[in-house]
C-alpha cells in the first residue's frame, strides 16, 4: 500500500545520506640506505604489528619497490605518515612513508 512504499522511501533516502568515510592506503617506499631492522621497529612501533608480520612486510617493501602497511580514513592515515617520516628523519634515515586513496 501507500504507507509502506512511502516509508520504504525514506529508507532509501535515510541511507544514500549515511556514507562510509574515504579510505586511504598508508605505503611504504623502499630506499637503499634504511636499516632492516629500523623499517621493522616502525612498523612494530606505529603500526602494531608483531615482529614476524613487520619483518615479512619490511622484506616485501625490499623486494617489491613499496607495500601497504595499513588502510585507515584520512586523518589517522596523515598522522601515520607524519609520525614515520619525523621519526625517519629523526634518526636521518631517508625512509618515506605515503598515502593514496584506497
Ligand atoms: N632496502 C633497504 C636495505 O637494503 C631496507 C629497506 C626496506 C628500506 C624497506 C626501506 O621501506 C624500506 N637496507
Amino acid at each position: 500500500n501507500t504507507i509502506s512504499i512511502d516509508h520504504q522511501k525514506q529508507l532509501e533516502d535515510l541511507k544514500q545520506k549515511i556514507q562510509p568515510p574515504s579510505m586511504y592506503k598508508v605505503l611504504l617506499n623502499n630506499d637503499d640506505y634504511t636499516p632492516m631492522d629500523f623499517v621493522v621497529e616502525v612498523l612494530m612501533r606505529f603500526f602494531n604489528m608483531d615482529a614476524e608480520k613487520a619483518n615479512q612486510l619490511m622484506l616485501t617493501v625490499h623486494y617489491r619497490g613499496k607495500a601497504v602497511c595499513g588502510i585507515y580514513t584520512a586523518e589517522i592515515a596523515e598522522t601515520k605518515v607524519m609520525q614515520v617520516n619525523q621519526y625517519a628523519k629523526k634518526h636521518q634515515h631517508p625512509l618515506m612513508c605515503s598515502m593514496e586513496q584506497a
